[in-house]
């Protein structure tokens, strides 16, 4: 991105001619291929393995990743826009690409040996594997450092048992990094992260979470029974599970605040397009101030959540160099957009009245995905913590 100066208005944040370009990219195939599929999907729930195997062909499932490593070599604001475009036209595809690109392949590449990213990380970003990330159990959600699976070192294995909740992709992952207490008097510091391997014995899928929204991509418990994971499986050192937790999620949070974006500019252009056509008293409505000051509101709101996410990929863009954390950019544009996308959505709702509320238009669905952003990776609560924390100097 090119940062000039500008007109009264402030500078011009200008796209380079390659982040255009895969933004159009992502956009011609969001149009093309997930618009037309995205209201099937959402009813029967299924996950939508065709669509996501081929934006794994278009590099869109490991975009930060080396091509050494199978992923597209890009940077983090190549990400965010692509992300931005997918979720625009189906967030359920966006949730199944953040989880594998921000959760999955940025663990690995971050804290992965050679032998790791060759086995896992390959597969996983070039999209011929799915990926996921599984941190909260049934009693350990915003509170992750208290939770009660277990794993132990038995020779060159670690016994794994326990119940994790909410696991994304995970009906259909093939590999899943997992959180579980190794040194339970420790607490946070006794966490350990594992690579596991969904075909092996000890692994299971729960119950699959009959959701709100983004009902294609798949959220289900798995179940550890005394599963074998080879030591050369283990994600770092023992003790380090919390930090990597807390590291990725830094990386996931701009990941949600992209596919909150998303969201957000798909209610407003068609309640945009609506608020033109649609007449009522003898004039179009959006003559109406009751309804063009939600549009002006909406609109402001979705701009300024660009910014926050353009600021937090540039800041993450940066750490690769410096190693710099950035948790409070992330958490800011995690925060702000997601409650914009949920803004949005209600206001969507309210522009299309009875058409707002009819499964014949996507506004619903909008409007039922948008709530999701505002919980997972870190409820909106959970990033004032964070937020105020740092600010505050107490972290
Ligand atoms: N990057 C690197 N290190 C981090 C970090 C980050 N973003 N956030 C915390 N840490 C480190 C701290 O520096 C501290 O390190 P030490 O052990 O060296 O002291 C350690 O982690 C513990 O941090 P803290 O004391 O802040 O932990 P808390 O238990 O108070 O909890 C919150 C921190 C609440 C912010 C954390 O548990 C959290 O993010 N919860 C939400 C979890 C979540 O998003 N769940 C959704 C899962 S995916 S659907």
């Amino acid at each position: 991105m090119v940062i000039t100066e500008g007109s009264n208005a402030g500078p011009n944040l200008t796209l380079t001619s390659e982040h255009e370009m895969i933004r159009q990219a992502a956009r011609d195939f969001a149009q093309n291929e997930l618009v037309p599929i995205a209201t099937e999907f959402d009813e029967s729930g299924d996950f939508p393995i065709n669509s996501i195997r081929k934006m794994g062909e278009m590099g869109f499932m490991g975009i930060e990743i080396p091509e050494e490593y199978g992923g597209a070599g890009l940077d983090t604001l190549s990400y965010v826009l692509a992300l931005e475009e997918i979720c625009k036209a189906d967030a359920a595809h966006g949730t199944i690409m953040s989880v594998n690109n921000s959760l999955f392949c940025h663990a690995i590449y971050r804290f992965g040996t050679e032998e790791q990213k060759a086995k896992f990380l390959l597969p996983v970003a070039s999209g011929k594997c799915v990926g996921a990330y599984s941190l909260t159990e049934p009693m350990s959600g915003s509170d992750a450092a208290t939770m009660r699976s277990r794993a132990v070192l038995e020779g060159d294995e670690y016994v794994l048992n326990g119940r994790k909740s909410w696991v994304s992709s995970a009906p259909y992952a093939d590999y899943i990094i997992v959180f579980s207490m190794t040194d339970p008097e420790k607490m946070h510091r006794g966490i350990t992260a594992f690579i596991v391997e969904t075909d092996q014995p000890g692994f299971s899928r729960g119950k699959t979470e009959p959701k709100l929204g983004i009902r294609a991509s798949g959220t289900s418990e798995i179940l550890l029974e005394n599963y074998r994971c080879p030591v050369e499986n283990r994600l770092s050192d023992e003790g380090q599970g919390f930090k990597i937790a807390m590291v990725v999620l830094d990386a996931g949070r701009i990941g949600i605040a992209s596919q909150a974006l998303g969201i957000a500019e798909a209610a407003y252009e068609a309640s945009i397009e609506y608020a033109r056509q649609r007449e009522a008293f003898g004039q179009k409505i959006g003559e109406f101030q009751g309804i063009s000051f939600k549009l002006a509101d909406m609109k402001t709101r979705i701009e300024a959540s660009r910014l926050l996410i353009y600021q937090a990929a540039l800041a993450k863009e940066k750490s690769k160099v410096t190693g710099a954390r950035y948790t409070l950019e992330a958490s800011m544009a995690k925060l702000y957009a997601s409650e914009t996308a949920m803004f949005c959505a209600h206001a969507a709702v309210q522009i299309h009245g009875g058409m707002g509320y009819s499964k014949e238009l996507p506004i619903e669905r909008y409007f039922r995905d948008a709530k999701i952003t505002e919980i997972y990776e870190g409820t909106s609560e959970i990033q004032r913590l964070v937020i105020s924390r740092l600010e505050l100097g107490l972290r």
